[in-house]
């Protein structure tokens, strides 16, 4: 007598393995389900395992039942379609007897022994399968937890993860620190920094649109003082701003404010013509016309599509940014993102990023729908808090990695020449 343990995918897959090695005097004991191959629970498939013993004095030949036997049944060939009456439990004791051997014929020490030994063969199983099924190795656990902490969009976390258990070896992942290095490697790859293109035609035209009060007029106010005021010992260009948010209580009394502090000229219009015309006759001697536009919400396409058409004025060489508050979460941005495709806006402002640890919802709304980051803003300050956006900037900002600055800025250098420096 042998016992035997066999797995395949399917329970007869199985029991056809288990014919063609020990042919049909085999006894099952019973079958589970369990977890079949992949390292540390991945790559693991559904099967079978059925555990029996071959026998050379199989008692009466039995018919194979589906599902999860009761006691042991036979393998024996037997015309398909003939049911099996119940098995009684206490015949079925006394095949495992007969089939332990003659000697033991009767003995209930016998089947205490058989039964013991498959109970600590099918406890050794269960451990290792259950070991199989949970076991998540400790870095791809880890790596998971950060990603969620940092509030990285699902898809582009399971991105990673799966990214991981394709270039990592077993051997690979007990290495944390090279797979965090490589991960972090992988974020910033997938953040696209705008490259603004050397502008031709005088005067360069910037609209900023987005959703209510994520910062636009401060960030109208902060980039009429990058290029109004100069940075970086570049000399101050002429910069005009113009608010088509006129009518809102303070809001003219804003945009207004910040002209003032800066002396640099604001002018308001109401629509599209007004607009033409004020493009129109400050063209000459502007180089840099600002336009801030009113808070449109995401949700309202009746109202996106009139400001569309009124920013059509601006003729097709304006450029168009969208802000975001890096505040929103992750869904939303992409909702916003989306809806304000039909501006055709060339890249995307991040504000408020002093208000958040977590940047992941940005980073992956942004990579998901493939649009690029060209300045972020870091406070209410004007004009300080902004600056060109950078790869190394974001990758500092998330929480749970070691970041060493050092690498990752070895690896995404920054122009320092484009960089914006306030002295
Ligand atoms: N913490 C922080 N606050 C900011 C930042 N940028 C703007 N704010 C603040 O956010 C609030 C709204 O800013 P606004 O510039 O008026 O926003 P807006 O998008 O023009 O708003 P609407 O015109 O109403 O759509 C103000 O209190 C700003 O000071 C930033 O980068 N960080
Ligand atoms: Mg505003």
């Amino acid at each position: 007598m042998e016992y035997f343990v066999e797995q395949a995918l399917t329970y007869t897959e199985c029991l056809n393995k288990i014919r063609m090695k020990y042919g049909d005097r085999v006894t099952i004991l019973y079958h589970k389900n369990i977890r079949m191959g992949g390292i540390f629970g991945l790559f693991a498939k559904d099967g079978v395992e059925v555990t029996g013993f071959t026998s050379s004095n199989v008692i009466k030949p039995g018919t194979f039942q589906g599902g999860i036997s009761s006691g042991p049944i036979s393998l024996s060939p037997e015309p398909t379609g003939s049911r099996k009456p119940p098995l009684d439990f206490n015949e079925e004791k006394q095949k495992i007897l007969d089939a332990a051997g003659p000697a033991n014929k009767g003995e209930s020490s016998a089947l205490q022994q058989v039964l013991k030994e498959v109970r600590q063969l099918k406890e050794e199983i269960a451990a290792t399968t259950s070991s199989v099924q949970s076991e998540k190795h400790s870095t791809i656990s880890r790596v998971e937890e950060i990603l969620d902490i940092n509030d990285f969009s699902p898809a582009y976390g399971q991105n990673i993860l799966d990214r991981i258990k394709k270039e990592f070896s077993l051997d690979g992942l007990n290495d944390y620190n090279t797979v965090q290095d490589k991960v972090l490697e992988w974020i910033g790859e997938s953040i696209a920094v705008y490259k603004e293109e050397k502008f031709q035609r005088l005067p360069r035209i910037m609209v900023l649109v987005g959703p209510t009060g994520v910062g636009k007029t401060t960030t109208i106010a902060k980039l009429a003082a990058i290029y109004g005021i100069g940075n970086s010992g570049r000399r101050p260009i002429s910069v005009r701003m113009i608010t088509i948010d006129a009518f809102r209580i303070g809001a003219k009394a804003q945009i207004e404010a910040y002209g003032n502090i800066m002396a640099l000229p604001v002018s308001y219009v109401e629509n599209y013509e007004d607009l033409k015309k004020t493009i129109a006759q400050y063209s000459e001697g502007t180089d840099l016309i600002l336009i801030d536009t009113i808070g449109k919400s995401p949700r309202d396409s009746v109202k996106l599509g009139e400001m569309k058409q009124l920013l059509d004025a601006c003729g097709t060489q304006a450029e168009l940014y969208l802000a975001v508050a890096a505040t929103t979460k992750s869904s939303d941005l992409k909702e916003i993102i989306r809806q304000f495709e039909p501006f055709n806006y060339r890249s995307v402002i991040v504000t408020k990023l002093d208000e958040t640890i977590r940047v992941g919802n940005v980073i992956s709304a942004l990579s998901d729908l493939g649009k690029s980051v060209s300045y972020i803003t870091d406070g209410q300050r004007v004009p300080s808090n902004i600056q060109k956006a950078t790869i190394v900037r974001f990758l500092i900002n998330l929480e749970g990695f070691q970041v060493n600055r050092a690498k990752i800025e070895a690896r995404f250098p920054t122009d320092e020449s484009e960089q914006i420096q306030w002295r």
